[in-house]
């Protein structure tokens, strides 16, 4: 995977363990791999590979969340209202943390997609910025 060059981001890598034949398993760890501790976990799958299909377009005020592609593929597209930076997402033992203050869209599904996603604490409406200009202010603030 490329260098990210995007602030308030990173990869996490996992630790995958194969089995020939009988797969992989792969295992993240909170206080290891994901830097937080885990309130809530939901993953997003259905997805058709369209150029309408879109989700996420928003920031978080203080959320921190871990985002896998566990089958399939995406593009996960990160801006932190200066640098922009685009990440084919295509292995399932590569995540990418999102730390609040960052604006992510994802697009492009492929193959059956599937996102996986921990987040470090409960659903909570008021902590998204879904307004790009909003999301510019808030950062300035
Ligand atoms: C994110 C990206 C990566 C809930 O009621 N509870 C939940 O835990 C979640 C995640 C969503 N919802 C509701 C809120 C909306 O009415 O489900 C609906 C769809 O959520 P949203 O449009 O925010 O979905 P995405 O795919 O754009 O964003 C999701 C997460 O919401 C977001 O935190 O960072 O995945």
């Amino acid at each position: 995977m490329e260098e990210i060059k995007v602030k308030k981001t990173g990869i996490i890598k996992l630790q995958s363990i194969k089995d020939g034949f009988d797969g992989v398993l792969s295992i993240a760890e909170c206080g290891r791999q994901i830097p937080f501790d885990v309130k809530r976990t939901y993953y997003i799958y259905n997805l058709i590979n369209h150029r309408d299909v879109i989700r996420g377009k928003h920031a978080h005020k203080s959320l921190k969340q871990v985002i896998f592609c566990i089958n399939g593929s995406f593009v996960l597209s990160l801006d932190d209202g200066t640098n922009k930076q685009e990440i084919v997402m295509d292995d399932p033992t590569v995540g990418v943390y999102l730390g609040p203050e960052l604006w992510h869209t994802m697009t492009n599904f492929k193959n059956n997609c599937i996102m996986l996603v921990l987040a470090s604490d409960w659903y909570n409406e008021s902590d998204y910025i879904r307004d790009y200009e909003e999301f510019l202010q808030y950062i300035k603030r």
